[in-house]
């Protein structure tokens, strides 16, 4: 009975006191006012800071890998493109980050565009650089005047841009798994921005390329074609007037296709070329790009090699170019 009695008091004098508190900030669990820089001390996201160093990503790690720090040796010392600085081999330490897996897709492109609205360059420009080949012949005449002047197969067509790949009229319908082509520098870049992402380093990128391997050619070993397969997207014939296409492929290739390296990464070489955050040869107005892509062929264009590197000018687009995003570990 007296316990009763004092129970129900302490109840009421409790109910009050939390009354008497609410004074606009945060009462804990004895009904004191505490300020908000003490509840945050009991929070799952202080505690996290406090016990383990890592915060989540700020990006959706769906499709990445995340690629534990390390020293690779980057470059080579037996370089094929003297000019393309692919040496000297040398030690370099790069922190942990996450690649995406794939080379970013029509379809990835075009969820962006969907929620974001984004023009790319060449559709601003109204062109892009396409290949020859996929020009009817009747029409071929007209586009003598807008050849690459170093690489005449490739040509300067107006309304080419990643949602008409391969001239005006064609469409990336039966392609939404391809990778996206006729992206800028500065799209690229946006792209992964918008994400919550970036574009990998050059050391990145190269890192892991290699998967691990050391001063390997390609990101599963030193023969092309191990197992008598194809095991990247690149070009079969005589290069520029015959593709007989023995890797299935005479444009690009499904992101997914061939297997993945020892990163679980697909198509670092090959397919298309990705673009890099660095500068190329101190120029800021161009950028590194690496990988090689499905124009590739020994004769002319070695460079499905790791080590290999090329540049365009940060607003160029083609056919053979695209990308994949990175993401920092956040410390
Ligand atoms: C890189 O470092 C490793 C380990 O210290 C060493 O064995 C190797 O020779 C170095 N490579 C170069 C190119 O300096
Ligand atoms: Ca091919
Ligand atoms: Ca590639």
């Amino acid at each position: 009975m007296y316990l009763n009695k004092l129970l129900s008091s302490l109840i009421v004098l409790n109910i009050f006191k939390h009354i008497a508190s609410d004074c606009g900030c945060q009462v804990n669990r004895n009904s004191e006012c505490n300020d908000v820089e003490s509840t945050h001390k009991y929070s799952k996201e202080f505690n996290k800071k406090t016990s383990d160093n890592n915060l989540p990503p700020a990006f959706d790690i769906k499709n990445m890998v995340m690629i534990e720090g390390a020293t690779f040796e980057m470059g080579t010392s037996k370089p094929i493109f003297e000019v393309d600085h692919e040496g000297p081999l040398r030690n370099v330490t790069v922190a942990a980050f996450y690649l995406d897996k794939y080379e970013v897709s029509n379809q990835n492109f075009k969820d962006f565009v969907d929620r974001s609205s984004y023009v790319t360059e060449a559709e601003k420009f109204g062109d892009s650089f396409m290949l020859d080949m996929f020009i009817p012949n009747n029409e071929l005449d007209k586009y003598k005047d807008v050849r690459a002047v170093q690489a005449p197969w490739w040509v300067k067509v107006d309304g080419v841009n990643w949602k008409h790949p391969e001239g005006p009229k064609s469409s990336v319908e039966d392609k939404w798994n391809h990778p996206v082509a006729h992206v800028s520098w500065n799209d690229a870049v946006e792209y992964c921005k918008y994400f919550g992402k970036r574009l990998p380093t050059e050391a990145e990128w190269e890192m892991a390329c290699r998967g691990g391997l050391r001063q390997k050619l390609y990101p599963w070993g030193n023969k092309l074609n191990p197992q008598n397969k194809h095991w990247t997207n690149i070009w079969q014939g005589s290069f520029p007037n015959e593709n007989t296409a023995e890797d299935g492929f005479i444009s690009t290739a499904p992101v997914d296709h061939y297997p993945p390296n020892k990163f679980n990464l697909y198509n670092m070489a090959g397919n298309v070329w990705e673009w890099t955050q660095d500068t190329w040869l101190k120029n800021d107005n161009e950028k590194v790009k690496k990988g090689g892509s499905y124009m590739c062929h020994e004769s002319y264009c070695w460079r499905y090699r790791c080590a290999a590197r090329s540049q365009n000018t940060k607003d160029s687009t083609a056919g053979n170019l695209g990308f994949r995003c990175a993401g920092d570990v956040r410390m």
